[in-house]
């Protein structure tokens, strides 16, 4: 099939999963072309039959703004119709959808693909219902032959705040249990050897909750003694810090900010710590659990369907930092306890979300709506 791809290219979790699937499709033989603002991060070596075009921006002084969205859809019609694109994907509703319907309208008929969108969050529950960008994510949503979600709450979420004509399909995010595994890290390089690692990985928006992490921190380390790595950056990340300050547990917290690839560090943690105010799926926390890492995470959102309470980690209140002290000292104080989880959560993200399961509901979809273009032409030559 000949796919193509739009995702925000910065480190957030939409722009990353669509990554990871356009090089998962071009191993499995699919032509892949993705038209971002630039190179997404996860896409700086060659990979075969992936192809990556880049949006061409003008500043001019009359557009006190430039205007993005319109460059995108000319750039998503260009590459369609040199390409001979089947299917285009595009990840969050906002701009990614309606510039990519827009793209469409552009080519002749018999040229138009068939349009996915993949909703993953925040473009729903922040940016799609908010008065300014509501009625263009359900234009975007609408104007799209398929609509998924990346879990079950986001799925129901999403039908109910837009009343859609059609339902939302639920497909899961994946990980590559290859890349993300035990293994060997110089921990020495990172902490003390008396100390445990509790990791936290985000982009420090206020939807993380970073001042939690500091404040159950701070509680764990009256039972534990452990050292904070907080990886990524972002705007609540300084005032954070601030927070460590004033409790006077700063130094016990090492900023290591943006890390490529992330695979080579998240084994050495003992805990993954991710607080969010909700996740509609939670990335992160699977992601340790492919390398055998317990994680300690909020039950808000679709994570509830990815991490299992009291078997692969523990779920806590959104805001209750007394309860994420309490397992978080459970888990480090208990190794073998930790260790169970550890195994447990690698099992089920390998049972639930590999890329062979994933990968292939994606593939279903997109055959399914080439399939249905095509007899439409049929019956329109007939
Ligand atoms: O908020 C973020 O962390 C970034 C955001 C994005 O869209 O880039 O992440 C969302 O998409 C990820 C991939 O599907 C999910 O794993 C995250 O749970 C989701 N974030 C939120 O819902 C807050």
């Amino acid at each position: 099939m000949r796919i193509g791809i739009t995702c925000e290219a910065s480190t957030g979790g939409s722009g990353i999963l669509a990554t990871e699937l356009g090089m998962e499709l071009g191993k499995r033989g699919h032509e892949v072309h993705f038209v971002t603002t630039e190179t997404p991060v996860r896409l700086s070596r060659f990979q075969e039959n992936v192809f990556t075009h880049s949006v061409d921006m003008i500043t001019y002084p009359l557009f006190r703004i430039p205007p993005y969205t319109l460059a995108l859809a000319s750039k998503i019609s260009e590459v369609a119709e040199e390409f001979d694109i089947e299917v285009w994907h595009a990840h969050y509703a906002v701009p990614n959808a309606v510039a990519a319907q827009l793209g469409r309208d552009m080519l002749p008929e018999e040229k138009r693909f068939s349009l996915v969108t993949t909703l993953h969050g925040t473009d729903i529950t922040l940016v799609g219902s908010h008065p300014s960008f509501y009625r263009t994510t359900r234009y975007g949503m609408e104007s799209s032959n398929a609509v998924t979600a990346v879990s079950r709450w986001l799925s129901e979420e999403t039908e109910r705040e837009f009343g859609l004509t059609r339902p939302v399909q639920t497909i899961y995010n994946f990980i590559d249990p290859e890349r993300f595994k035990p293994r060997p890290v110089n921990r020495a390089a990172l902490v003390r050897d008396d100390e445990k690692i509790i990791m936290h990985i985000s982009n420090f928006r206020p939807v993380k909750r970073v001042t939690d992490v500091i404040r159950a921190f701070r509680k764990m380390l009256e039972q534990v003694n452990a050292r904070l790595l907080m990886l990524g950056d972002g705007p609540e990340r300084i005032g954070a810090m601030g927070v460590a300050r004033q409790l006077g547990i700063a130094d016990r917290i090492t900023c290591l900010g943006n890390v490529e690839h992330v695979e080579e560090l998240l084994p050495a943690a003992d805990l993954i710590f991710q607080p969010s105010e909700h996740e509609s799926f939670g990335l992160v926390p699977l992601e340790a659990m492919a390398c055998e890492v317990p994680v300690l995470v909020t039950a808000s959102g679709g994570i509830v369907e990815v991490v299992e309470h009291g078997v692969t980690g523990f779920l806590c209140e959104v805001g209750d930092t007394d309860a994420m002290a309490r397992y978080g000292v459970e888990i480090l104080n208990n190794p073998e306890l930790a260790r169970a989880m550890g195994k447990r959560g690698r099992t089920h993200a390998i049972d639930k979300f590999s890329p062979d399961r994933i990968v292939g509901e994606y593939e279903a979809l997109y055959a399914g709506l080439i399939e249905k273009r095509r007899e439409l032409a049929g019956c329109g030559s007939a």
